[in-house]
């Protein structure tokens, strides 16, 4: 091992778990659909894995992992049991503040019987506009976490919070959002039972000061960790191993938030209603179903790289993916799509979600945002007055739906979509017993069609929505990753053109160049602040700048990191590194340029 990559790997270990760069997909940038789909499956099973190569880091199956969650899960059941005075929150940021809205869609859903009432709430970090656009700013504050909290909570006298954070805010200016809550909780364990969920060892939890802030992440985990001795407040933190994407934590990350919660809520439910006894084997039991669905879903790879190839060529041609979704998974399509955004640095229309009857269908708390933009017109009917009229033949369509949406609906909008484009695909799920006539799916050219053995009987229909909401977004995240990676976003498995919007990303931008140079982390971040301010000289106002400063500037630029990695690499100027990304569109090419072009000067010197 010669110096370099010596020092590159010193900085990898010690990267938390969730930034890491996971070997399986190292060279998921240099493959073809079919291998990116094994690389994904490869990963997510990750998230199953059983046997514990290390005995400090926890897994999913681990005893004192499930025995947390039976007993987060006999709180669900004592708050359903007292639902006057009791109230579930789940709440996060970005990614983890739409899946908690998700969970809390189908529990409430589930919840709908008479004499049941409604007990579950979420919070996402910037209100309802966060869950199809990233809202920074409301993300860095504690103050207003906790009043938000504070809030929703007023007269309940019982309040179990979930706070997520995949990260566990390691790097995270998003950190003090979810810290505010949960330090909010700590001081009134008398009302609240907070939890913290997460994917990182606690030891591993960022312990700097965060803006405006009297305690650190580190500060609030380790208190918790004393509390839950006394089972006042819970950590569940198992290591999921690095995403496929490095830090793109809506993959992995998001599954198993909403694996975890799911199974917890739904043993709750079943003992409060149904009498059934929480235990570590039910709620094992539950884990398992999932791990089937990934199975199932993975089954499935042929039509999934076919998918994952129509949408790259689409957006190769700078064309557009469009996901029609029904119920659920509407918002399954939304979501994914909004996250290309600040995840691929992608254009809000390169993908985009609807789904059917707009925001009545989501039931979202602030109700219709369509007056907020573009980015908040999400309906078919929608989709059929502004996008349908001007749909090309490279722009591809995918349906989602099931067989317990209305089929008529689905056949006539695929009718109007198919006299403009025959690039008409779709993902759809049945059961053995009650499937999909097949005139339906011929109206399609690759369906991803999933015929599920569990019968009604087996699960309420809720808990069947669930699985094909988990199945739908491993194939769409799937999809929208591998689309960008075949745009060449993606170098090795890093998103090397990300938008530096935030702390978190501040510092991913950093490890990136360091991994990639293996220059120190004032060298990296010097040639970060040049592309940043856009300058050769930084003056001592720029150098000195907190790192708040420094996201708002950034997100006003566009390539900052592949700019200040040329410049590092090839020693050159800014216009210089610029020159050469403008001569190399795609930025997988333009860094591998770079690191050949390195690698000749330095072998002729
Ligand atoms: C990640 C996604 C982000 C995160 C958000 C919260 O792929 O783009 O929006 O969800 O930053 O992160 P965390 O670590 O607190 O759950």
């Amino acid at each position: 091992m010669n110096m370099d990559e010596l020092k590159q790997s010193c900085h990898e270990l010690s990267l938390p778990v969730t930034e890491k760069c996971n070997p399986i997909s190292r060279d998921i940038d240099r493959v073809n659909g079919k291998q990116m789909v094994q690389i994904l499956r490869k990963c997510d099973a990750e998230i199953f894995e059983k046997k514990n190569h290390d005995p400090f880091h926890q897994r999913l199956y681990s005893s004192p992992v499930i025995q947390t969650m039976v007993d987060v899960a006999k709180r669900v059941e004592m708050m359903l049991r007292d639902p006057e005075e009791s109230l579930i929150v789940l709440s996060g940021c970005g990614t983890s503040g739409r899946i908690a809205f998700l969970l809390v869609t189908s529990f409430n859903e589930m919840v709908k019987a008479p004499k049941q009432k409604q007990i579950c709430s979420y919070i996402i970090a910037g209100g309802d506009r966060a869950m199809l656009t990233s809202q920074e700013a409301p993300e860095d504050d504690p103050a207003l976490g906790a009043r938000m909290l504070d809030k929703i909570c007023a007269g309940k006298k019982h309040v179990l919070f979930v706070g997520i954070s995949c990260g566990m805010s390691m790097y995270s200016m998003q950190a003090p959002f979810v810290a505010g809550q949960l330090d909010f909780c700590l001081k009134h364990l008398d009302v609240f039972t907070p939890v913290l969920l997460g994917f990182n060892p606690v030891h591993m939890a960022r312990s700097e000061p965060m803006q405006d802030c009297s305690f650190h992440f580190k500060d609030v985990a380790e208190r918790m960790i004393a509390e839950q001795r006394h089972k006042k407040a819970f950590v569940l933190n198992p290591v999921l191993g690095a995403e496929a994407i490095s830090g793109s934590s809506r993959m992995k990350g998001g599954s198993a938030t909403k694996i975890i919660l799911e199974s917890i809520l739904l043993a709750g439910h079943e003992a409060a209603f149904r009498g059934k006894r929480v235990t570590p084997e039910c709620i094992s039991a539950w884990i398992t179903a999932s791990e089937m669905v990934y199975e199932t879903t993975y089954s499935h790879s042929d039509e999934l790289a076919a998918l994952i190839h129509q949408a790259g060529e689409s957006l190769q041609m700078k064309a557009h993916v469009y996901y029609i979704g029904w119920q659920t998974l509407g918002i399954i399509g939304l979501t994914d799509a909004s996250e290309c955004v600040p995840t691929f640095g992608a254009d809000f229309d390169d993908i985009r979600g609807f789904i059917n009857n707009g925001f009545r269908e989501m039931k979202n708390k602030e109700g219709d945002l369509s007056f907020l933009g573009p980015e908040f017109v999400i309906g078919h009917k929608d989709f059929v007055d502004t996008i349908l009229p001007s749909l090309s033949q490279n722009d591809v369509m995918l349906f989602l739906f099931t067989v317990n949406d209305d089929l008529h609906e689905v056949t006539a909008l695929a009718d109007q979509v198919r006299r403009r484009t025959s690039n008409l695909h779709a993902i759809a799920h049945d059961l053995e017993k009650f499937t999909i006539p097949e005139t339906v799916c011929n109206m399609f050219g690759t369906v991803l069609h999933i015929t599920w053995s569990f019968s009604s009987e087996e699960v309420n229909s809720v808990v069947m929505r669930q699985r094909w909401e988990l199945s739908t977004k491993w194939c769409l995240n799937a999809i929208s990753t591998g689309a960008h990676v075949l745009k060449g976003k993606v170098y090795m498995n890093y998103m090397i053109d990300l938008r530096v919007t935030n702390s978190k990303l501040y510092r991913r931008a950093i490890n990136i160049l360091q991994r990639f140079t293996g220059c120190s982390k004032g060298e990296c971040e010097r040639a970060l602040l040049r592309a940043i301010y856009s300058t050769d000289d930084l003056s001592e106002d720029m150098t000195s700048a907190d790192v708040w400063k420094h996201t708002d500037v950034a997100n006003r630029r566009d390539q900052v990191v592949p700019t200040a990695l040329v410049m590092i690499q090839c020693g050159c100027t800014l216009a210089e590194a610029r020159h050469h990304l403008d001569c190399h569109p795609v930025i997988r090419d333009a860094v591998s340029a770079c690191f050949s072009s390195s690698k000749t000067k330095s072998t002729m010197d």
